[in-house]
């Protein structure tokens, strides 16, 4: 059996028996608990030069860390990783800005990348690369003459290619991505973007069946292939329904009125937050039968504070929160509570489980696993309604969700609206679709097909 070789921008910092957190650290851990392997990345520390930090083992995984200087934390992740390709990947070009030093800075950092891990590998490898920090990698460890299978599973959406054509550098970072042999996709559609630009733009050709997702390009043959990624479900519930967990969120409830709209993100334009809030301002303004009853929670840590677009959407949101409560708020009632900062899964997975409603309405999201964990953390008997934006990738699945336009407010408005007054008997229906489809697309069957796929292609 080959060994896991898994390589992503950030390793989690995992302590043996330690709870982990969700996504991309739980599906990657499951992955290399069941294998045993290596998880190879930046330690998330910024250096004087970059160079190779510490290597420790927790059971079968062994964790390999490398640290970056500042100009290369600069150029590659703060500079072209996510101040140009995540606009543009999430379709907000508008908020891009490009410099072709970053661009080499970034390509240069994967390059090191490639230097650090190469000494490690074993021929019979198999490396699974996660997201679009690290779009060239296949490419810069080819240059270096490793020929093991080599996968990308990118977490964001990939555009349109008129899109994804805005990037000054679209035409090389295709090329460098062809340097994988499989590449996976949340969903069909970020999948068919990708091969309509390399069929149409790079001169390549659809290799058998239509849909079978393999293409020849650059005398390579590349497969493409659709993996959406999932929640442990049965975990999501247990850790929801915890006596412990349920007391805390009980007491964070009790603060609240008798109806909990929730959202949960991270504080990112791409979420829709500022958007979100108008609407809930657009909701209390036409449906004033909910007055002094409802609450909206919005749980948003900073992240990427260090980005000017991120500090913007941060002063904005501020200002609309403190707006919105001044128009409606009462002497025994705010209407809306902007959480500023994370909270522990244990915390939150109850609170799931306490909200009538949660508001998921991303402008653009790869996936959106809280969308995913809120329907898992619901009691079947009484579940809550999910609101969700058609263009997260979970909408492509969770088509029992309540379905809205992250642009469209009054739609958002009358949407919470009917989810505030839903019959049980309808919630129940909806949440029974989406636990059938998350059960068969769970995390485990994610991490098997995309590993299989790559083993065995
Ligand atoms: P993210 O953009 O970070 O991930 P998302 O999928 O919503 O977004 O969340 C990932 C995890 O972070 C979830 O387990 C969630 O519980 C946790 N989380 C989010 N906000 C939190 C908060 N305020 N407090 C505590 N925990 C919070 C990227 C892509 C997504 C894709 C994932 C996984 O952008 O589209 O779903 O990777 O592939």
């Amino acid at each position: 059996m080959s060994r896991l070789v898994v390589v992503s921008n950030r390793v989690a910092p995992i302590q043996e028996g330690e709870a982990t957190a969700g996504g991309l650290a739980a599906g990657v851990l499951d992955a290399l608990k069941g294998k045993g392997g290596l998880w190879f990345g930046w330690s998330g520390e910024v250096t004087e030069t970059s160079e190779p930090r510490a290597e420790h083992t927790v059971g079968p995984i062994t964790l390999y860390t490398i640290n970056l200087a500042r100009k290369d934390y600069d150029q590659y992740y703060r500079g072209f990783a996510n101040d140009t390709l995540w606009p543009a990947l999430h379709y907000q070009i508008g908020l891009g800005h490009f410099e072709e030093a970053e661009f080499q800075g970034y390509r240069r950092v994967n390059d090191f990348f490639a230097r650090a891990l190469k000494p490690l590998l074993r021929p019979d490898d198999t490396i699974w690369v996660h997201d679009y920090q690290l779009l060239c990698l296949a490419e810069s460890l080819r240059a270096l003459g490793v020929t093991n299978r080599i996968g990308l599973f990118l977490h964001t959406p990939f555009p349109a290619p008129g899109v994804f054509m805005t990037i000054p550098s679209h035409a090389e970072l295709i090329r460098a991505m062809c340097g994988y042999d499989l590449l996976g996709f949340q969903t069909d559609i970020d999948c068919t973007a990708f091969q309509d630009y390399v069929l149409r733009f790079a001169g390549g050709e659809a290799v058998g069946e239509a849909l079978s997702g393999a293409i020849k390009v650059n005398g390579r043959l590349v497969r493409t292939g659709v993996y959406p990624i999932g929640v442990h479900v049965d975990e999501v519930r247990a850790q929801a329904e915890t006596p412990v967990n349920r007391r805390q969120a009980t007491r964070l409830r009790a603060y609240l009125m008798d109806r909990l709209i929730l959202s949960v993100d991270r504080l990112d334009y791409s979420k829709g937050l500022r958007q979100r809030f108008v609407a809930f301002e657009r909701f209390l303004a036409e449906f004033p039968a909910h007055h002094g009853l409802v609450t909206f929670m919005q749980i948003a840590p900073p992240s990427r504070s260090d980005i000017e677009t991120y500090q913007r959407i941060r002063r904005e949101l501020e200002a609309e929160a403190g707006r919105i409560n001044g128009r409606f708020a009462e002497v025994d009632w705010v209407p809306l509570r902007y959480l500023n900062r994370g909270f522990a899964r244990n915390v939150l997975m109850p609170l799931y489980a306490e909200a009538q409603a949660c508001l998921v309405t991303p402008l653009r999201d790869g996936m959106n696993l809280v969308a995913k964990e809120y329907v898992a953390a619901q009691d079947p008997e009484e579940p809550g309604v999910l609101i969700l934006s058609e263009f997260a990738g979970a909408a492509r699945e969770l088509q029992a969700a309540l379905l809205v336009n992250p642009y469209d407010e009054a739609g958002m408005a009358r949407a919470m609206d009917r989810a505030l007054s839903m019959p049980v008997e309808e919630k129940r229906e909806r949440h029974q679709d989406m636990m059938t489809i998350m059960r068969a697309n769970s995390l485990e069957r994610w991490r098997d097909r995309f590993v299989a796929d790559l083993e065995n292609g």
